[in-house]
């Protein structure tokens, strides 16, 4: 951990401050899982070159893919601690860290991804992006991340009843292990990186995931059958540790901000381009997918999943209201 980095800058652009100069240069480091080549990695890389284009070099941002910096809970506390400054983070582990952003991790809560991204940017997004800064995570720019949907080793799913007894991973979040109780099975929370072998060895029989997500990991091949619930639909962000953020000059900020947007964009634009791509490469290489007729069962069966949640955080309960009545 490289907390005395993180020291020197807040300490470098609050002296700047008193003396009332320019903001002295940031040089951050920038975590992300995914690969050369997925959609967010050319977004975090196109949020980097921006950055230092739209703040005249004063702020740099070194990127390490691939999770080569640790997994992503590791990676989010190290954030929190400016360790690290940024993150491209899914909101799923952030969700036990800051109740307000949890909302989005309850199953079947978006209509559909224009939904969650009408939402983001009125005012629940605000609230959502409030409560991730107060526990110093801000987020920038929101990615698209798509549906999340069931696959396993051996069987097409099509109720709950086909889930149940079924080992299925699940990130770390215990909104998504209440949700594969409900349906019967048992869930198993494991790193991104571990999956591919559980698959294959047998310590699970399924998991979740986007169509990115299953291709890139190769998934696919070890666990052909994919079932499209979309059960989830979670944002993903551009996350910069909240310290580090504020201690710019205002003018600095709308670069920053600035930048993220518009690699938010870029980011966007690749995503439907890549799910389109990677389902065409799964079912070419021999997955089988299958679509669900009748999801109200799954969503009728998350009704205890909702209760727990907004009963241990009652506060949240208008947030969750608001969202589902965006229209
Ligand atoms: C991916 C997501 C990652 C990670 C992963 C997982 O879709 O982009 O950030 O959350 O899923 O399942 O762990």
């Amino acid at each position: 951990m490289n907390t005395n980095f993180a020291a020197r800058v807040i300490g470098a652009v609050a002296l700047s401050s008193v003396i009332g100069g320019a903001a002295l240069a940031a040089d951050w480091r920038g975590w992300n899982i995914h690969p050369e080549g997925y959609p967010n990695t050319a977004g975090m890389d196109a949020f980097a070159r921006l950055l230092e284009e739209k703040t005249d070099g004063e702020v740099t941002l070194q990127m390490f893919h691939g999770g080569t910096l640790g997994s992503q809970p590791d990676a989010i506390e190290q954030v929190r601690l400016g360790g690290i400054e940024v993150g491209q983070f899914n909101l799923g582990p952030i969700g036990p860290i800051a109740p307000e952003a949890n909302v989005v991790s309850l199953p079947f809560l978006f209509k559909d991804v224009s939904h969650m991204f009408r939402v983001l940017d009125g005012e629940p997004g605000q609230m959502i992006a409030d409560g991730m800064a107060a526990k110093g995570i801000t987020p920038l720019a929101w990615f698209d991340a798509g549906a999340r949907s069931f696959y396993n080793t051996e069987k097409p799913i099509e109720t709950p009843a086909d889930v149940e007894g079924m080992k299925v991973r699940v990130m770390n979040n215990d909104l998504y292990s209440g949700m594969i109780a409900e349906l019967g099975g048992n869930p198993s929370p494991m790193a991104f990186a571990e999956v591919y072998q559980a698959l294959k060895t047998g310590v699970v029989d399924g998991a979740e995931n986007n169509w990115p997500s299953y291709e890139s990991t190769g998934h696919y091949e070890v666990a052909g059958y994919y079932s499209l619930s979309q059960h989830l639909i979670i944002p993903e962000c551009i996350c910069v540790n909240t310290d580090a953020y504020n201690g710019l000059s205002d003018e600095m900020k709308v670069a920053v901000s600035e930048a993220a947007q518009e690699a938010a964009e870029l980011q966007r634009d690749l995503w439907a381009e890549r799910e389109a791509a990677s389902r065409e490469k799964v079912e070419s290489a021999g997955a089988t997918t299958n679509e669900i007729a009748d999801k109200a069962p799954f969503q009728e069966a998350m009704t205890p999943v909702y209760e727990a949640y907004l009963e241990a955080n009652p506060d949240i309960r208008p947030l969750v209201e608001a969202i589902q009545a965006t229209e």
